[in-house]
C-alpha cells in the first residue's frame, strides 16, 4: 500500500465522521455481475454514503446513497436496520459494509481460473437398475425412514437417459468444464473385473464425447460414495482389499478415457465418507452401521481410502497419463474454523488442529507424508488413556508412506462454509459421554459453532452459513501448508425459503464466493477454477429430493424430469464469460 492510500485510509477511519466522501450513487441488482448503475453519479456525502441492501424474495437490490439524515450512521462500523436477511444498510466507509477505497466499485479479475459444476452419479443418473449393481446407497435409501419422505436415487435426474440435455445446459452455462463421477457398480456390476459392463462403459464413453465436441472438459471422480454392495459386503473401506479392487477398477477407466480425459479425481470427500459413512454418530450416511466403533472404524477407513488412491496413482503412472498431460487430484471438504478468539492461543490452536483433522487427514499423507504431528499425538494419547493395546490411528508402512506422498497433482476444494472453533476444556473431554460430545469433536478436543452475525442460507437447515471470507481464508492456508494448485470442486448452497427460479440467494452466496476467490488470486494462491455445486437439483443424499442445490430446477414430477435455469444460471453463465465481477465488497452483504 503506498502512503497516500495508507494516509487517506487513517485519515477516514479517525475523521470519517466529519470529512466529505465521496459517493458512488445507483443501484443494481444482483442477478447479473454488472453494476446496473441508473444515471451513474458521484456524489459528496458529509459524513457517510450507505449501502442498503435488499432481498425482497423475488429481486435484490444494492442501492448507494448519502446518508443525509444520519438515520443510519450513528456509528462508522455499524449496519443498522437490519430486518435479517431481507434489508441491511450499512456505512459506506466502514469495513463491515463496504471497502473504504470503494467509492467507485471494484473489478474482481477471474481471467486465470476455469468456470464449471459438477454432479455425482448416485444423485443425479437414476437407471439404477438399467444394467447396474447395487451399491451400498441403492441398499440404504430403501431402508424404511433412513431418508426424508423415502425417497431413493432409482430415477434421480434421469441424467442416465438425459445426459444430452444436461450437455445442452452446460453449453448455455458458458462453463469449460463438467465435473461429475462414475459410478463403480455401472462399470464393474460385483465391483471386480468379471462382471465389466460395456453398457455402462459406452454411457459415460459417449458423455465424454458430447462434452469434449462441445469444447467442455470431463473432469471426472471415480468414486463419490456409491461403494459397490458386493465390496460392502466384505467390509468395504475397512477391508483393505478395497483399495486394491479400486485399483483395478481405476486401471480400467483410465484404459478407457485417458486419451480424452486430462482431469481425474479418484476420491471426493473420504472425510464425508469417514465421518458419515464409517462413523456417523453425527448424521449418517449409508451403510449407517459404525457408530459404536467410530472410535476405530473412522480411521481405519480414512487409511483404506488413502490406499485406495495410492493404487489409482499407480495405475495412472503406469499407463503414463501423467507424461501425456493427465493431472490427478483429490477432492477435500470440510469448513473453515475460525479461531473464536485471534489472540488466545487455545482457539488459534484449535484452529490449526481442526485443520489437521479434517482437511489435514487426507491432505498431510498426500503432501507433506504420513498423518500429521497433531493427528498421531493425539489420538495415540487418547488410545493410551483407553487403555487400547495400540493406537485407533493405524500406522502406514514406509513404503505407503513414500508412495503416497506427490501421489496428487492438485488438491480439489469442496467449500460451503466456516465454524468457530475453541479447544475443550480437560473438564469436558473427562465428561464427554455426559455432554454428549461426538467422537470427531473429542479426537479433534474442539467444539465448534456458527457465528451468529452469519447469514444462514436456509433458515430450517443449520449448516450453510454465509462465510465467503472463510475460503480466502482456507485457500491462503492450504496454499501455505501444502503449496500445492487448486481446483475448487464444489461450492454453493441450498435454496432459500420460496426464491424458486429467482434464487437471489445463491447469487449472492456465489458473488461473495468468486470475489474471494479474485482476492486469493491476489494473494497469491494457485487456484485453477471454481466449480458450482450443483449444476441441478438432485437427490440430495440422506435429505433426499427436499434440499436442492442446483442452478437448475428439476421437476420431479415430472416423467422427463425438465430442467429449468434458475436465475444463478444465468448469473454464472454471465462470470464464465466475461470472467470478471464487479463489486464493493465481499464483507458488504451478510
Ligand atoms: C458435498 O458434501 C457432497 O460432495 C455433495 O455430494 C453434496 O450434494 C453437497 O455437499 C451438498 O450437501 O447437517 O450440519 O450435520 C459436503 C460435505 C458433509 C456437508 C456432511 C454436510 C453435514 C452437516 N457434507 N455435512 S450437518
Amino acid at each position: 500500500m503506498g502512503k497516500i492510500p495508507v494516509l487517506s485510509l487513517i485519515f477516514t477511519l479517525l475523521f470519517g465522521f466529519c470529512s466529505s466522501l465521496k459517493c458512488y450513487n445507483g443501484s443494481f441488482q444482483e442477478v447479473t455481475n454488472f453494476m446496473a448503475f441508473e444515471g451513474p453519479e458521484i456524489i459528496d456525502c458529509n459524513g457517510f454514503c450507505v449501502s442498503q441492501y435488499q432481498n425482497d424474495g423475488q429481486t435484490l437490490n444494492y442501492t448507494l446513497r448519502c446518508d443525509d439524515s444520519t438515520k443510519y450512521c450513528i456509528t462508522n462500523n455499524q449496519c443498522k436496520d437490519d430486518y435479517g436477511t431481507s434489508t441491511k444498510t450499512c456505512c459506506c466507509n466502514s469495513d463491515l459494509c463496504v471497502h473504504q477505497n470503494a467509492t467507485n466499485p471494484i473489478i474482481y479479475d477471474l481471467s486465470q481460473i476455469t468456470f464449471s459444476s459438477a454432479t455425482a452419479a448416485y444423485q443425479v443418473e437414476g437407471g439404477a437398475w438399467d444394467c447396474r449393481g447395487p451399491s451400498i446407497w441403492d441398499t440404504y435409501s430403501h431402508i424404511p425412514n433412513k431418508i426424508h419422505n423415502n425417497d431413493t436415487g432409482d430415477d434421480a435426474c434421469k441424467s442416465y437417459y438425459k445426459w444430452k440435455n444436461d450437455v445442452e445446459l452446460l453449453k448455455n452455462l458458458n462453463v469449460q468444464q463438467y465435473r461429475f463421477s462414475i459410478s463403480w457398480s455401472r462399470i464393474f456390476i460385483d465391483g471386480t473385473n468379471n462382471t465389466i459392463n460395456d453398457v455402462g462403459v459406452k454411457y459415460y464413453s459417449d458423455l465424454i464425447d458430447a462434452l469434449i465436441a462441445a469444447n467442455i472438459e470431463p473432469v471426472i471422480t471415480m468414486f463419490h460414495w456409491d461403494l459397490p454392495q458386493s465390496l460392502m459386503d466384505l467390509g468395504g473401506w475397512l477391508n483393505e482389499n478395497t483399495a486394491i479392487k479400486f485399483g483395478e477398477y481405476t486401471r480400467y477407466i483410465f484404459q478407457q478415457f485417458g486419451s480424452r480425459v486430462k482431469k481425474w479425481i479418484p476420491i471426493n470427500e473420504p472425510l464425508s465418507v469417514v465421518q458419515g459413512e464409517f462413523c456417523g454418530d453425527n448424521g449418517a450416511g449409508a451403510p449407517g452401521e459404525f457408530a459404536p466403533h467410530c472410535a476405530w472404524s473412522l480411521y481405519l477407513a480414512a487409511k483404506t481410502l488413502l490406499l485406495a488412491h495410492l493404487e489409482a496413482w499407480k495405475a495412472f503412472q503406469d499407463l503414463k497419463l501423467d507424461s501425456e498431460g493427465g493431472v490427478l487430484g483429490m477432492a477435500l471438504n470440510g469448513p473453515w474454523f475460525f479461531p473464536a478468539n485471534l489472540t488466545n492461543v487455545n482457539d488459534t490452536e484449535a484452529s490449526a488442529r481442526a485443520f489437521d483433522f479434517y482437511w489435514g487427514l487426507f491432505g498431510h499423507p498426500l503432501f507433506v507424508g504420513d498423518w500429521a504431528p497433531r493427528v498421531k499425538d493425539r489420538i495415540a494419547e487418547l488410545s493410551a488413556k483407553e487403555n487400547r493395546t495400540g493406537s485407533r490411528l493405524p500406522a502406514f508402512t514406509a513404503a505407503q508412506i513414500q508412495g503416497l506422498k506427490g501421489s496428487a497433482q492438485f488438491v480439489g476444494v469442496n467449500y460451503y462454509n466456516g465454524l468457530m472453533v475453541t479447544s475443550r476444556t480437560d473438564e469436558e473431554e473427562a465428561h464427554r459421554w455426559e455432554l454428549g460430545i461426538k467422537t470427531v469433536d473429542y479426537d479433534t478436543k474442539i467444539r465448534q459453532w456458527p457465528s451468529p452475525e452469519w447469514r444462514q442460507m436456509n433458515a430450517s437447515d443449520p449448516w450453510i452459513y454465509y462465510t465467503p471470507f472463510g475460503l480466502r481464508k482456507l485457500l491462503n492456508y492450504i496454499h501455505t501448508q501444502y503449496n500445492i494448485s487448486i481446483l475448487i470442486t464444489e461450492n454453493g448452497c441450498m435454496d432459500n425459503y420460496d426464491e424458486d427460479l429467482k434464487d437471489v440467494s445463491r447469487v449472492s452466496y456465489l458473488r461473495g464466493h468468486l470475489m474471494a476467490i479474485a482476492q486469493a488470486l491476489q494473494d497469491g494462491v494457485k487456484v485453477m477454477g471454481h466449480t458450482v455445486w450443483s449444476l441441478m437439483d438432485n437427490f440430495e443424499w440422506g435429505d433426499g429430493y427436499s434440499t436442492k442445490f442446483g442452478i437448475h430446477r428439476v421437476n420431479f414430477s415430472d416423467p422427463e424430469r425438465a430442467r429449468t435455469p434458475k436465475a444463478s444460471a444465468g448469473f454464472y453463465a454471465n462470470v464464465a464469460k466475461t470472467k470478471m465481477l464487479q463489486g464493493f465488497s465481499i464483507n458488504s452483504r451478510h
